[in-house]
């Protein structure tokens, strides 16, 4: 009790809970499912059992489904949230601390720009892994998420190290994205429940660039909480399609593919070393990642600078994606938005507009056109709808 006492006379929160998910009965993977080859991109309206998906409830069963086949063949295991947690918020700082069993450990995110926000009209915020590269806009606080100490990537030897592990075992078979995801989700808990920060939860984006930006597209599609998910210039193993990648690889470009990536670092779990040479057996691509986000917005912030990116990979994967957010009858909650006139994670004036209307729509409340699927490559960067795509897009009821 006075140990509580002492935490409100600090203005400081102390929280431990933990809220269950609510349930919808979904039959689950069957027990005798098998991996098929399919070479174009797999279809997000036939679940598993073959059966056609036409509604918005049966959608959400068959969502489900694909986050356990991401889980299983790539990511890993994301784990609930722990029993139990506590957060503080004192200067500007957000102290995050939670416990598995005998096991705890901490970790702090910075919170800037939140002056702005009073504690009747809190404001949005964006979260940021490894730190900002678009530029913050006003009216909106920034959360610096130092996703290396959660999970390392430092290649190959850094696999099972950092704070998620230190907390699960350095044997969790999560991959570095997954953790991100973890991460991510403990910074909202912890939002949520602390006072004095002056940051709406219900009004988050998150945001990272290149590697980050893989981190990103995982972390927004495992975290319903994140209203917008703004991947940047995440290439292959973020906003590109494995396959398309491959592909393109076979034609002479130089593109970044699974066989590459999994000897590079620990974004993936072991699990997806299986698919090496054989991305076609994955009963996904990356489109079913960003599907996982809808209805949720998502504004995929591409380069078509760097081969190794995958352009064409990356634009025609989030077009595929953006078919769910059709179906769902939400087409302007996804955009795209592809332009090569700038370096590596250096954001050009040229997406300014573009990133501006799904800030002001999804993060301010403000009418905006957010019908944005645009690359600066001729001939849509040389992806070819009928070349990938088998399936129809239904309206779902
Ligand atoms: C685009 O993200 C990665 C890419 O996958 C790697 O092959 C390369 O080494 O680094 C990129 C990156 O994170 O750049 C900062």
């Amino acid at each position: 009790m006075i140990f509580i006492s002492i935490f409100f006379a600090l203005g400081l929160t102390l929280i431990a809970f933990a809220r269950p998910e609510p349930p919808i009965n979904c039959p689950g993977l069957p027990d005798d499912f098998t991996l098929q080859n399919y070479t174009k991109l797999t279809d997000p309206f036939t679940d598993v059992r073959g059966k056609k998906i036409t509604t918005k409830q049966q959608w959400a069963c068959r969502r489900q489904e694909i986050s356990q086949l991401l889980q299983q063949y790539e990511l890993g295991p994301l784990p609930p949230k722990p029993a139990r947690f506590f957060a503080t918020f004192q200067d500007g700082v957000l102290n995050i601390t939670t416990f598995e069993g005998s096991k705890y450990t901490s970790f702090a995110v910075q919170v800037v720009g939140n002056e702005a926000g009073t504690s009747r009209q809190p404001i949005p915020a964006i979260i940021s892994l490894g730190g900002l590269s678009i530029p913050k806009p006003d009216g909106i606080a920034s959360i610096t998420f130092n996703n290396d100490e959660i999970a390392n990537q430092g290649g190959l030897q850094s696999r099972g190290v950092g704070k998620f592990y230190d907390l699960y075992g350095s044997d969790h078979p999560a991959s570095a994205t997954i953790a991100w995801a973890w991460g991510v989700a403990r910074i909202i808990d912890a939002l949520e429940g602390t006072t004095g920060h002056n940051i709406d939860p219900t009004k988050l984006a998150l945001t990272g660039c290149s590697r980050n930006g893989k981190g990103t597209i995982v972390a927004g599609a495992f975290n319903d909480r994140i209203a917008l998910t703004i991947p940047q210039e995440s290439g292959t193993g973020g906003t590109g399609c494995w396959r398309i990648a491959d592909q393109n690889e076979v034609e002479g470009v130089n593109v970044q593919t699974l066989r590459e990536i999994v000897t590079e670092n620990v974004w993936f779990s072991p699990t997806l070393d299986e698919f090496v040479n054989k991305t076609t057996l994955l009963p996904f691509d990356h489109h079913l990642l960003a599907a996982l986000i809808a209805p949720r917005a998502l504004l995929d912030v591409a380069s078509s600078a760097f081969s190794w990116l995958g352009p064409e990979s990356q634009f025609g994967c989030m077009k595929t994606a953006h078919k769910v957010w059709e179906a769902l009858g939400v087409p302007d909650n996804m955009g795209i938005s592809e332009i090569g006139d700038h370096n590596h994670c250096a954001f050009p004036d040229t997406q300014q507009g573009d990133l501006d209307a799904y800030i002001q729509k999804f993060l301010l409340g403000q009418d905006s056109d957010t019908n944005i699927l645009k690359t600066d490559l001729e001939d849509n960067a040389g992806f070819v709808e009928k070349d990938w795509i088998e399936w129809a897009t239904p309206t779902l009821a």
